[in-house]
């Protein structure tokens, strides 16, 4: 059997261009990687969370949203892990971390921290992890920000935070040292970003 390939996660707030660079990379890697993109609309669970997204109507509770995100990672564990034994690299576009900034920024009561990562854990734990960020308001510039439920700038704001403190307070030192890239996306365009994504993915691989 072959070495395990590496699990990369792209990660950030909305409209940094996540998913732009997550297929950009994967397209780098080629045949010997595999492209995860949370949500994944296309399952039963993901219609749902599309659905709830596109409709801001949509009266399904904060617990039940968030456990339905959780619920389309679980999906995907199998595929993920045996891609990785596989000898493959899987690159991810958002994971976890998304799972609970979003959830935890709602200020919900009950829904701290705690309760909304304790369903995501035993999920594969992303070797190495790129976080976008840009100055401020630069996202609500982009094409589509304000079509979702989640993109309002006050919102993000909070998501922001939320992130940060994530981090902070779930990860270790050495994690955050040796596994997590904070990249500064703000001004630059999409072939600057790549590069550095790029660089910073060879490193890990
Ligand atoms: N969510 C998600 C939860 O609440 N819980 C969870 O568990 C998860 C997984 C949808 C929402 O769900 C929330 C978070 C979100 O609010 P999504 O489907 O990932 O999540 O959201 P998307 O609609 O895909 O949009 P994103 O906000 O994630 O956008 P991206 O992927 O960051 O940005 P991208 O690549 O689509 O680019 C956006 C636009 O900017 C341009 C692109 O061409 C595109 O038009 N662009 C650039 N323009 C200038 N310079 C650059 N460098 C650019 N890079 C991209
Ligand atoms: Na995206």
């Amino acid at each position: 059997m072959g070495p395990r390939g590496r699990l990369i996660l792209i990660e950030g707030l909305d409209r940094t261009g996540k998913s732009t660079q997550a297929e950009l990379l994967a397209c780098e890697l080629g045949s010997n990687s595999v492209l995860l993109k949370f949500p994944d609309r296309t399952t039963p669970v993901g219609q749902l969370i599309d659905d709830y997204l596109k409709n801001r109507h949509n009266p399904l509770p904060d617990q039940a949203i968030h456990l339905l995100f959780s619920a389309n990672r679980w999906e995907a564990a199998r595929r993920i892990e045996s891609a990785l034994f596989a000898g493959k690299h899987v690159i991810l576009d958002r994971y976890v971390y998304s799972g609970a900034a979003y959830s935890c920024a709602k200020n919900v009561p009950g829904m701290d921290m705690k309760w909304c990562l304790d369903p995501e854990r035993g999920l594969i734990k992303p070797d190495f992890t790129i976080f976008f960020m840009n100055n401020g308001h630069e996202s609500e510039q982009r094409a589509g920000f304000g079509d979702e439920r989640y993109e309002t700038v006050q919102f993000q704001d909070r998501v922001k935070h939320t992130f940060l403190e994530l981090f902070e307070t779930w990860e270790n030192a050495s994690y955050r040292e040796n596994n997590m890239r904070f990249l500064n996306v703000a001004n630059k365009s999409i072939t600057e970003v790549a590069l550095e994504v790029k660089q910073i993915a060879e490193k890990c691989i």
